[in-house]
């Protein structure tokens, strides 16, 4: 038994002290006549995402974990689980002085709608109560890739306790004292309902947690039950009102406008490892002149979101300029960058992405893909949303096109 105190910081965070102890799950004794499941004992189902993985595949892992519990519920198994959101903390974007916070999902989410499709909570509402006590985890299984993915050519769904592995894992979430009894490497591949075959590994566990969250996949994706629960993702309502008062201020309209097109232009890391996919700041403008003319000539407005330097941006800027373009963009104040950090900013301009008349995004980036969904859901035309950045020369595929199910 492999037995590890994570001491970390105190958990410093402003925005965490001021959420109020919020009731946990659907079953608070507390709230009578609410709770089916009130004499059944709870278990906690925790997961965790790689290090290097940004806000937007975390939204997609989460989805997977929800729906796989959700989908359980419905058929009337695993009742005694429910999902422990894990704070939005130290993420490898988010460069903004961000120090030790750790921001719960209520900060960018509308946590009572997510609520009413899958029986979650933040693991900061389970920290409280159990506080100043050790929050202990029965067993952490750490997730890994197979070193073949493929056996015969054939991708098969499987998954196998690692003894070999000393896989260690730090549940860097900044809190204080949690700590697990028994650390487990697997080997996994395939949909993540095969979890549910792990976690009766030990029938008796009350706390366990997936590390490596990201390593199963949807079980459907694309299916009615996935757009439920991405519906049920809706953004807290003060970046709403942020991104309306930019668009009315600046664009004279604040809901799906007609008067500009929207562009994310994903640079930075991508910029770097997929340089072949993604264009120069020249390409980009003729290749947004040409997309805007071919949907609506009469249109001169250009909202730009990017997580570009400002060099590069105004590199852009100055492209379009010259092909007669008014480009926006959203600047965030201090006091803004320092509340929501640049996971708030983010969701600002997906926001204002999302309500534009024509959307272009950056080929494979997930932030993209979120866009294109929030534009699903808002009901704008297929045409006005699946549409990409190519590279400056060479092959480009086309967007590969995820339409509703309602
Ligand atoms: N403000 C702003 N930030 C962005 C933009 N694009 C990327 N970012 C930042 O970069 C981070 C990485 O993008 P994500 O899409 O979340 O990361 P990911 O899940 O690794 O997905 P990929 O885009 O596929 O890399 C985001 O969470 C933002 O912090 C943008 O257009 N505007
Ligand atoms: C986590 O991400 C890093 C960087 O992308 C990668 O090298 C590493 O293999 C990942 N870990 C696992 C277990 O997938
Ligand atoms: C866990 O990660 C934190 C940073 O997030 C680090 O400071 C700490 O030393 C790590 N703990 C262990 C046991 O590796």
């Amino acid at each position: 038994m492999i037995f590890i105190h994570l001491i970390l910081f105190l958990f410093s965070s402003l925005v965490i002290n001021a959420i109020k102890n919020s009731d946990i799950g659907h079953c608070d004794a507390n709230r009578k006549g609410e709770c089916e499941h009130k004499n059944m004992e709870t278990k906690f189902l925790y997961y965790d995402v790689n290090l290097s993985e940004g806000f937007n595949l975390r939204r997609d892992v989460y989805m997977r974990f929800a729906i796989m519990l959700t989908t359980a519920h419905k058929r009337g198994e695993k009742l005694d689980w429910t999902l422990i959101l894990p704070p939005w903390y130290n993420l490898y974007h988010w460069k903004a002085n961000t120090g030790r916070r750790l921001f719960p999902w209520s900060l960018y989410f509308d946590i009572k709608s997510m609520k009413q499709y899958a029986r979650v909570v933040e693991l900061h509402e389970l920290y409280d109560r159990t506080a100043p006590k050790v929050l202990r985890l029965d067993r952490v299984y750490v997730l890994q890739n197979f070193e073949n993915p493929f056996e015969n050519g054939h991708f098969v769904e499987k998954w196998a306790i690692n003894k070999d592995s000393d896989c260690q894992h730090n549940m860097s979430w900044g809190y204080q004292k949690i700590e697990a009894k028994e650390i487990i490497c697997v080997r996994f591949q395939g949909r993540i309902s095969q979890l549910w075959d792990i976690l009766a590994l030990h029938p008796d566990d009350k706390n366990v947690m997936i590390a490596h969250g990201e390593i199963p996949l949807h079980d459907n994706y694309g299916t009615k039950e996935y757009w439920d629960c991405r519906k049920s993702m809706q953004f807290n309502e003060h970046f709403v009102y942020i991104a309306s008062v930019y668009l009315r201020e600046h664009l004279h309209c604040d809901f799906q406008c007609n008067n500009y097109v929207s562009v994310h232009w994903r640079r930075q890391d991508f910029a770097l490892s997929r340089y072949k996919e993604v264009p120069s700041a020249k390409s980009s403008a003729i290749q947004i002149d040409k997309m805007v003319k071919e949907f609506d000539s009469a249109l001169k407005n250009v909202y730009v979101a990017t997580d570009a330097p400002t060099s590069e941006l105004n590199e852009l800027i100055s492209h379009l300029s010259a092909l007669n373009y008014k480009v926006f963009h959203f600047i965030p104040d201090a006091e803004e960058l320092s509340a929501y950090s640049d996971g708030g900013i983010a969701v600002v301009e997906q926001i204002i992405c999302s309500r534009s008349a024509f959307f272009i995004g950056t080929h494979e980036s997930t932030f993209t893909y979120r866009i294109q969904e929030e534009r699903e859901i808002l009901g704008y035309p297929s045409d006005t949303t699946f549409n990409r950045l190519c590279p400056d020369s060479g092959f480009c595929e086309k967007p590969s096109r995820w339409t509703i199910v309602n």
